[in-house]
């Protein structure tokens, strides 16, 4: 049906409730180590921040100890988490990058 959106089994269906996925954050954490500039190139790299709001986000981990990265579904969030943690293991920077149910 043109107005079912794929959704499926609904079309004569009264308001049929759609579920909505659950989110999680995607957080860095604060180390000693690892350059203040690599951690802008990460969030922009792979959070898609722009320059402005990529420091905002390290200065408040730097400051904080940790900060959300952005907010995703799961398999999105543990392909983040996994991909940065992967490249700043590449490079040898201590960053962490972890995830957690919004
Ligand atoms: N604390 C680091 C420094 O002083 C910078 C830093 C910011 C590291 C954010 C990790 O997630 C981080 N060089």
């Amino acid at each position: 049906h043109e107005h079912d959106h794929g959704r499926g089994l609904a079309v004569e269906s009264a308001k049929p409730e759609v579920a909505r996925p659950p989110l999680f954050r995607v957080l860095l954490l604060n180390d000693d180590f690892t350059p203040m500039d690599f951690v802008v190139e990460v969030l922009r790299g792979f959070f898609n921040l722009d320059q402005e709001q990529a420091v905002q986000v390290m200065l408040h981990v730097h400051t904080r100890g940790r900060g959300v990265c952005g907010v995703f579904t799961r398999e999105v969030a543990e392909t983040k988490v996994t991909q940065v943690n992967e490249y700043s293991r590449a490079h040898q920077h201590p960053l962490l990058c972890t995830m957690e149910k919004a």
